[in-house]
């Protein structure tokens, strides 16, 4: 049965033309085959995707503790993007923005007359009130469209009261999805934050952690486990991350990727500017953290540290194994589907299988070809208006800031060892038969539960509650539906937990699926006859 052709079946042409390059079934063919990703939504189809701001403030700037982000935009987009993406910190000098929402809540008359007055007066007041060192302003959509120059206000903000002021010109509408935020902010942060700060770390193994947002406390147990072993830690991008440490994120030897696709664009260019070299490193699922951990040694080289790691590993899962055997007895062989923005579809199949579980579909909100692909396919992706409109930052080394800590022999034989400067996407690590979809829709999430009958189904707020009344236990992987950490290793027990009392609650017995009541598949005879 091929699965794909029967969702993609039941498109007219135009639509089909366009989204049967956006889904793979795969096999040995189709896995060398290029994906459509990172292109704009057909218009009217339901998706899961959300905007260019969402992915700016929501997701990059929003965690910064000691940083008064202030939405310069209506009241609605600063009100969706007020905690709703769970990302926990703890005060940093006695202050945590993150709990508030700050915004110009821009009225018809300021559309018209222009909005820069009212964020002046927005700034002067926050400062009054709040006393921040630093304001990041992000604008929606009407801001763009009205003009207000809001780099002006904000070098004027700088010279007028002392402090650090940024714009994000990240109205929504720019790019296709919230990749294109990302992007915009990490440009920002590495043009204005990172390099600027002169703290000189305490220990020998200095790490910055990137793609780590700290939902749901992932970032404390990740530090938890590094900080065992004896890392240090400078910052991080920026799950209960700050402005202050991120000033100085320069100094690490080592950056260690968890999310690609949010932040590779800032490893990137701390590697060419500050030689600073860039492992991919995934905390969720044992595997892969057994894995990450012994990669980050390697990189160091250091005997001690190695183990160190190695005892830590060994007691850390010693102290969940009899829970690990007791979730793997009541979740082996069940079938599972995720559909989350980026990286976490891909990190979550590792969890998955450490408790017997195995991914028959799995997308990306977002992503771009390189998370489904690898890297290796960069200078292939084809550039179009929409990825033109976010501007690609060139940076160049710093001759006093940069320090490498591999000589060139050390890098190139590492290179063959531990992903450095590397991540092979997700479709690699897929079992034939599997389906892979880039930005799927409700319709075809639909189809697809139909047919593949998944025993759970991991994506977001938009969707959950549809697949629920359809009899599948599903559970939010962008706010673990409130509950947390899964990374780490007592993450990966508190998932298990949670997906088992999922599973097996008894309400599933007061739903009938669809395809309990009627056949979902039609044949032919061959005969001919329906
Ligand atoms: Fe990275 Fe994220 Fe994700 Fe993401 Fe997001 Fe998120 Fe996500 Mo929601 S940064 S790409 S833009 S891992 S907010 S913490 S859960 S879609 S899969
Ligand atoms: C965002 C944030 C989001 C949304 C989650 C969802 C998050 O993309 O703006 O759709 O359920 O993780 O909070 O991804």
């Amino acid at each position: 049965m091929n699965v794909r052709n029967i969702v993609l079946d039941k498109y007219g042409a135009k639509v089909y033309k366009n989204r049967k390059e956006h889904i793979i079934e795969i096999n040995e063919e189709t896995k060398q085959q290029p994906i459509a990703a990172n292109t704009r939504s057909i218009p009217g189809i339901m998706t899961n995707r959300g905007c260019c701001y969402a992915g700016c403030k929501g997701v990059v700037l929003g965690p910064l503790k000691d940083v008064l982000v202030l939405t310069h935009g209506p009241i609605g987009c600063g009100f969706y993007s007020w905690g709703t993406r769970r990302n926990k910190a703890k005060p940093q000098d006695g202050r945590n923005f993150i709990e508030y929402c700050f915004s110009t809540d821009l009225q018809e008359s300021d559309i018209v007359f222009g909005g820069e007055k009212k964020l002046r007066q927005a700034i002067k007041e926050a400062i009054e009130i709040f006393n921040p060192k630093c304001i990041m302003i992000c604008s929606t959509c009407p801001v763009g469209l009205i003009g207000d120059d809001i780099h002006a206000v904000a070098a004027e903000t700088e010279r007028e009261y002392g402090i650090s002021c940024m714009a994000f010109s990240c109205e929504g509408y720019k790019g296709v999805s919230q990749s294109g935020g990302h992007h915009i902010a990490n440009n920002t942060l590495m043009k204005k934050v990172i390099g600027t700060g002169d703290a000189e770390p305490t220990k020998k193994f200095t790490i910055n952690i990137l793609g780590e947002y700290n939902i749901g406390g992932d970032g404390w147990e990740v530090e938890r486990i590094l900080k065992r072993i004896g890392y240090e830690i400078i910052t991080i991008f920026t799950g209960n991350g700050s402005y202050e440490t991120m000033k100085n994120a320069h100094m690490a030897n080592l950056n260690i990727v968890q999310c690609h696709r949010s932040i590779n664009y800032i490893a990137e260019m701390m590697k060419t500017k500050y030689g600073v070299d860039w492992i991919k490193v995934n905390f969720i699922g044992l595997d892969a953290i057994k894995q990450s951990l012994r990669d980050m040694a390697t990189y160091f080289g250091d005997k001690e540290l190695m183990e160190r790691t190695e005892a830590v590993i060994a007691d850390e899962l010693a102290n969940i194994a009899e829970e690990k055997e007791y979730y793997y007895s009541k979740l082996k062989g069940k079938t599972a589907a995720i559909y989350v923005g980026g990286s976490r579809s891909h990190h979550y199949q590792n969890l998955l299988a450490d408790f017997g579980v195995k991914t028959v579909l799995a997308g990306y909100e977002f992503a771009h070809r390189d998370d489904y692909e690898g890297r290796e396919v960069i200078p292939t992706i084809k550039e179009d208006a929409d990825s033109k409109n976010i501007e690609h930052l060139e940076v160049t080394k710093d001759e006093q800031k940069y320090h490498a800590y591999l000589t060139e022999e050390q890098y190139e034989e590492l290179k063959t060892k531990i992903p450095l400067e590397q991540y092979g996407g997700m479709i690699k690590t897929m079992d034939d038969n599997s389906i892979v979809v880039d930005d799927l829709n409700h319709f075809e999430t639909e189809e697809f539960v139909k047919l593949l009958k998944p025993d759970m189904f991991f994506s977001g707020i938009k969707d959950k509650y549809v697949l629920q009344k359809a009899g599948v236990y599903s559970k939010q992987l962008h706010s673990y539906d409130y509950s947390g950490p899964y990374a780490g290793f007592n993450g990966a027990i508190n998932f298990a937990r949670d997906v088992t009392m999922g599973l097996y609650t008894p309400a599933w017995g007061l739903v009938t699926p669809p395809w309990k009541n009627k056949s979902t598949l039609k044949a032919k005879l061959v005969g001919g006859e329906e």
